[in-house]
């Protein structure tokens, strides 16, 4: 796990997917519709998030996950104590450069247990506790998932900074291309 610690409430399992996994999810991703809606490319399945809003809207149905997307989210649910069976996954693209500013993900709009998968490539995370500010930073590695509940999910943000370089054990390591996976569970549509 990188030899660093993380903040309580998050588990970092390198590996989870097989290298032909990652490729059949990269595949199946850029057979979608990627949405420039904003700096960096996004697909969203299950519910739609507004980001304006910042809500999952009760017209925000999109339809069950597809298939390729389900059986990972039933692998999560074996891993979430909650049982929640994740219905809401949001496809993030990276390209060198970019990243995502800080936040919680809406507390109202979903449930305890957040997962979030690497492809690709790895980046820095920055985690940041909303009353102490400390920060702790974690290197997600390609094919890792990062699960974030309790004092992660609701006390710390998460941020990828947006840069071209991260330092890796003291070396800088370029970024490539870069898609993220987040699966969440919709608590009610308001
Ligand atoms: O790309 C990631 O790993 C994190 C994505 C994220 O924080 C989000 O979609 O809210």
């Amino acid at each position: 796990m990188n030899g660093r610690m993380l903040p309580p409430g998050a588990v970092y399992l390198p590996l989870f997917v097989s290298q032909k996994e990652e490729r059949e999810l990269a595949v199946s991703l850029d057979r979608g519709e990627w949405s420039s809606e904003l700096k960096r490319r996004v697909q969203h399945f299950g519910y739609r998030y507004d980001y304006r809003a910042r809500m999952v809207t009760d017209d925000a149905y999109l339809g069950k996950l597809p298939e390729w997307l389900r059986s990972l989210s039933e692998r999560l649910a074996e891993l979430n104590g909650h049982g929640d069976v994740p219905d809401q996954v949001i496809a993030n693209e990276y390209l060198p450069g970019q990243g995502i500013s800080a936040h919680v993900d809406c507390v109202p709009c979903f449930s305890e247990q957040i997962a979030s998968l690497s492809l690709l490539s790895g980046c820095e995370m920055v985690f940041r506790n909303v009353k102490s500010q400390e920060n702790i930073s974690v290197i997600l590695e390609p094919r890792s998932l990062l699960v974030m509940s309790g004092a992660a999910r609701y006390e710390w943000t998460h941020e990828i900074p947006s840069r071209r370089t991260d330092i890796v054990a003291g070396e800088k390591r370029p970024r490539e291309r870069r898609v993220s996976l987040t699966f969440r569970t919709v608590v009610r549509a308001v």
